[in-house]
C-alpha cells in the first residue's frame, strides 16, 4: 500500500516537473543545419536564439500526426503556416528587432520562443 502511494507521488512529481518546471535550455540556432522538430507536444528546440536585423529561414519538421501540430503561428509577425507531415516546411522570417517573439500551434499547446538579440 505504501509502495503504491510512493509510486503515485513520484508520478505526480514527474508530471508537475514536466508541465510546469521543465524549461528547455535556449539553443543557439544554426539555420543552415538545424531543423525544429514538432512532436509529442513540443517544438525541439523550443527556444531559438536569433541575431537581430537579419532575415532567417526556419525549417520545421512535423512528425506528429495530430491536427493540433499542423499550424504554426507567430502572432507578432502575422505569420501562419501549415506544416506538412513528415516533410520539412521552410518559414521565412524578416529581419527582426531585438526582443522575444512567441510561436505556437493554433491551440497553443505547442509553444516556442524566438529570442532575438
Ligand atoms: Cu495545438
Amino acid at each position: 500500500m505504501i509502495l503504491v502511494n510512493l509510486i503515485g507521488l513520484v508520478l505526480i512529481a514527474f508530471i508537475v516537473w514536466w508541465f510546469w518546471l521543465y524549461q528547455p535550455k535556449p539553443q543557439v540556432f544554426d539555420t543552415q543545419h538545424q531543423v525544429i522538430k514538432v512532436n509529442s507536444g513540443v517544438y525541439l528546440p523550443a527556444k531559438l536564439m536569433l541575431k537581430a536585423n537579419q532575415a532567417v529561414q526556419l525549417r520545421f519538421l512535423r512528425e506528429d500526426e495530430a491536427a493540433c501540430s499542423q499550424t504554426l503561428v507567430i502572432p507578432d509577425l502575422g505569420i501562419s503556416v501549415d506544416l506538412s507531415l513528415g516533410k520539412e516546411t521552410r518559414v521565412d522570417l524578416p529581419p527582426l528587432a531585438k526582443g522575444e517573439y512567441a510561436f505556437h500551434c493554433q491551440m497553443q499547446m505547442y509553444r516556442g520562443q524566438l529570442l532575438v538579440a
